[in-house]
Parts: C-alpha cells; sequence; structure tokens
C-alpha cells in the first residue's frame, strides 16, 4: 500500500478532540467536519452533528451546530444547533465551511435532495439568521469560498462528482469557479485532477477555505486512497482512507496550481483516528484553516467522521513543501 503517513512539519494538538459529542448540550452523536474561522475578534465554528443511538450504531438525523472559542482550543457550544434549510426537498444540510469577506460570514454547505446533492452558500452577520444565496445543480459539494474577491469577483473551490462522465469511477477533481454576486457562478476551470495525486488512486476536493500568503492562496484539499481491507467502521466494507493534501494556487489565476505536497500533510494516525471506535476510522476531513501573525497555522479537521481536532504547522514550512506538479 501506499505509504499514508503524515509530514513531519504537523503536530496533532495534545488537547485533541477539540470537539466531541459531550461537550454538546442536546443530542449528538458524531460530531465533525466543521467550518472555522475568526469573525468579530472571536473564533467560530460551525459542525456537523449526526445524532442516533452510538450504542445501536444507528443515526436518525443531522444538524449544525454553533460554538465560539477565544483560543481556538476551549469551545463553547451554543444551547442550540443553527442554520436549518430542511424542507419536502431538501433533506439535510451538512459539512459547513466558514469564510469572512468583507465583514460578513459566508457558509458553503453541501445538502442532500429528493434530486441529488447540491452545494449551497449562505450569509450571515450573527451565525443566526442566514440568507441562502445560491445553491447548485446536483451533483457537487465540498465547496470553499477564497476570503477575498479576486479580480472583484467572488471565487470558491468545489467538487461536482460527474460519474459517467468520469467512467462511473470515484475519480472525482477539484474545481474552480467565480460569482460577480455569490449567486450566478461560472469561469469554471479545473483546478487539480484525482489523478495528479501521487498517494490517491480515487477522488480529491477541496478542504478548509484557502488563506492568503506572499506566495499564492494556500489550501488543504482531501484526497481519497481505497485499500483492499475493511477498516475499523460502524458499517462493515468501508475501505477509504481520507488524507490532507496541501497545494499553493497562484494568487490572481487560482485555477492555476503553484505547487502541491507531494505526500499527505495529514493521514490518519494508526492510533488516533485510524482505528478509533468511530464511525469511519481512518478519515480525516479538513474544513477550517487560520494563519495567524506569527506565521501559525491552525487545521481543523473531522476525525473518523467522529469528533473534531487540531493540528498546525509553519506557514514556511507549509510553502516549502508546495512543490511544482508534473
Ligand atoms: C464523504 C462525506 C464526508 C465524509 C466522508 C467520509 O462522502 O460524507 O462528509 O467525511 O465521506 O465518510
Amino acid at each position: 500500500m501506499t505509504d499514508l503517513s503524515s509530514s513531519p512539519v504537523i503536530d496533532r494538538h495534545p488537547e485533541n478532540p477539540v470537539l466531541a459529542a459531550d461537550d454538546v448540550p442536546y443530542h449528538a452523536t458524531l460530531v465533525f467536519n466543521a467550518g472555522v474561522t475568526r469573525f468579530q475578534g472571536r473564533d467560530v465554528m460551525v459542525f456537523r452533528n449526526d445524532y442516533g443511538d452510538a450504542e445501536r450504531k444507528e443515526l436518525h438525523d443531522t444538524n449544525l451546530g454553533l460554538a465560539w472559542s477565544d483560543d481556538g482550543v476551549r469551545w463553547t457550544v451554543e444551547a442550540g444547533p443553527t442554520f436549518s434549510i430542511r424542507t419536502n426537498e431538501v433533506r439535510r444540510a451538512y459539512d459547513p465551511r466558514l469564510t469572512v469577506i468583507d465583514d460578513r460570514c459566508y457558509m458553503c454547505f453541501a445538502v442532500d435532495t429528493r434530486h441529488g446533492i447540491r452545494g449551497g452558500i449562505a450569509v450571515t452577520d450573527d451565525l443566526h439568521e442566514f440568507e441562502v444565496l445560491s445553491l447548485s445543480a446536483p451533483d457537487n459539494r465540498n465547496m470553499v469560498l477564497f476570503p477575498e474577491k479576486i479580480g472583484g469577483r467572488f471565487a470558491r473551490l468545489e467538487r461536482p462528482f460527474p460519474v459517467y462522465g468520469r467512467g462511473a469511477k470515484e475519480a472525482f477533481d477539484t474545481w474552480f469557479s467565480d460569482s460577480p454576486d455569490c449567486r450566478y457562478w461560472g469561469n469554471t476551470h479545473l483546478v487539480l485532477g484525482s489523478e495528479q495525486v501521487p498517494w490517491a488512486n480515487s477522488k480529491c476536493g477541496p478542504g478548509a477555505p484557502p488563506v492568503r500568503t506572499e506566495k499564492g492562496w494556500l489550501t488543504t484539499f482531501h484526497a481519497v486512497t481505497k485499500v483492499e481491507d475493511d477498516l475499523c467502521s460502524w458499517h462493515s466494507g468501508w475501505r477509504k482512507v481520507y488524507t490532507t493534501g496541501l497545494m499553493l494556487l497562484d494568487a490572481d489565476e487560482p485555477w492555476k496550481v503553484i505547487g502541491m505536497s507531494r505526500r499527505p500533510l495529514l493521514a490518519p494516525d494508526p492510533a488516533y483516528e485510524y482505528e478509533v471506535e468511530g464511525y469511519r476510522g481512518s478519515v480525516i476531513f479538513p474544513g477550517g484553516m487560520i494563519l495567524e501573525g506569527d506565521g501559525e497555522v491552525k487545521i481543523y479537521y473531522g476525525a473518523a467522521d467522529t469528533v473534531e481536532c487540531l493540528a498546525t504547522a509553519h506557514v514556511d514550512d507549509l510553502l516549502e513543501l508546495c512543490r511544482p506538479i508534473e
């Protein structure tokens, strides 16, 4: 099997997980795949909560929880969930991603609908009242917004999943689109084909929203490696390892990859996210990235589709990993 180990430049936080079901003051079972950003002077997290009966390994529904922090490590969860978009057509929203643009907080999310999976974008000024700006055509998800307009336009990464067009394989890729108003999207470009990720043999897609550095946009992506043996999971037959990759995108034409890590930045650790008694072991899914003034980068990720964790690295080390791709 390909070497799926983490880069030595990244450290898992000693207090991981930074958020788990026990921290939530309402019915919570799997708390993971959160969006995290800094908004109005505090760190804010919107997390996915799949709830049900953990002992029976049954899930009943999903909502999105809201938490705040002053240090990015200890989080206080609000009394009830936030944002809901449920209708007869839309079953649930999940995998939120947060980006602050011009002092407003935007949230990308996926929705399962009766007619496919769609990527949504909403905007809020308080994390309680949201205005939905757009919902893509199916199937699309893992959308993330860049934290600034580029050439005067909102910009996003996304992962459509063309089953027929990609030969009925899960060979899904990372794409770019932009928009004058966050409602109408176009100017679509391929960013990263899954075949360009040396350690993956399946799909890749956006992770956390990008951060600006002096060399370009630094961003994580998720990459999937299918393996032959069953992995530790609530349900048998789970054979996908989710890792986190890293790439650097051109500042002005962000569909151009300047460099990419040759190996995973974060891969499930055997004693940690891999064999954890969780929903799907061997899954790491990044959803939040904060660049501090001193160069520390905080990366928040869902682990084993069960808890939310934090890892840190120095921005210079991350930029160093991003080598030109073939
Ligand atoms: C994907 C999504 C993610 C999840 C991942 C691993 O299809 O559902 O939310 O983390 O699978 O289970």
